[in-house]
């Protein structure tokens, strides 16, 4: 495995915004669309259930390039042959699930302040999830929310490749790029959307245009 990604259009699934056509019918399309990384997020699954979504995802996902990554259950990830795992600061410490998943998966670790950021070890980690940029109904239990100000003096910190969420659609890829971010994170601004494969396109258009 090698750990390569994009985080330009970054497809962070929810089992309950996703419940009309479900995770995996969600993924296909948005990967149609032009989303470049998807992550599988159930705070509700066990590992079981973990597996088995994974599963399913890896095989509408075989072939496109696009990478899984798999929040916050080692195990789940391993045995998905996911490509990454992504950790928050209340999960398992970064160093231990590196360690864990070894050296050819892609680490992820959500960061919320300048000091995080700046401890982050590359070596270790892959890229950061920095946010919540705003309040957003999705994480109810969300932090403080940082801005496109917080998010680029954040950015600023980090050794390696950030991605700003919470709240961002397609909107804000030219300001969360402005800020240093490589890409945006997003769970509703496509889960849940009547079509998501246009969501995706939509988002992947901003981030073109921000790039030209
Ligand atoms: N993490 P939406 S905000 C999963 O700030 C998640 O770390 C956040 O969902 C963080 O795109 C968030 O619908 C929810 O706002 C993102």
């Amino acid at each position: 495995m090698t750990r390569i990604f994009d985080l330009s259009v970054y497809l962070v699934l929810d089992p309950d915004l996703c419940r009309e056509i479900g995770m995996v019918e969600t993924t296909r399309l948005a990967v149609a669309g032009g989303a470049t990384i998807v992550q599988l997020r159930d705070k509700q699954a066990d590992t079981a259930r973990m597996i088995e979504t994974g599963r399913a995802l890896k095989a509408v996902l075989a072939g496109t390039g696009v990478p899984l990554i798999i929040n916050d259950d080692v195990e789940a990830a391993i045995a998905i042959g996911a490509e990454g795992l992504h950790v928050g600061q209340s999960d398992m410490a970064a160093a231990i699930a590196r360690q864990r998943v070894g050296h050819g998966m892609i680490l992820g670790l959500s960061v919320e302040t300048e000091e995080l950021a700046r401890r982050v070890d590359p070596s270790v980690v892959d890229y950061v999830g920095i946010g919540p940029v705003f309040a957003t109904g999705t994480k109810p239990d969300h932090k403080q929310p940082i801005g496109f100000k917080g998010l680029a003096r954040i950015v600023a910190m980090a050794p390696v490749p950030a991605v700003a969420i919470g709240g961002v659609k397609a909107q804000h890829a030219g300001l969360a790029l402005a800020a240093g971010a490589k890409g945006i994170a997003v769970i509703s601004a496509i889960c849940g959307q009547p079509d998501p494969q246009a969501a995706a396109r939509g988002i992947a258009a901003e981030i073109e245009r921000a790039r030209a």
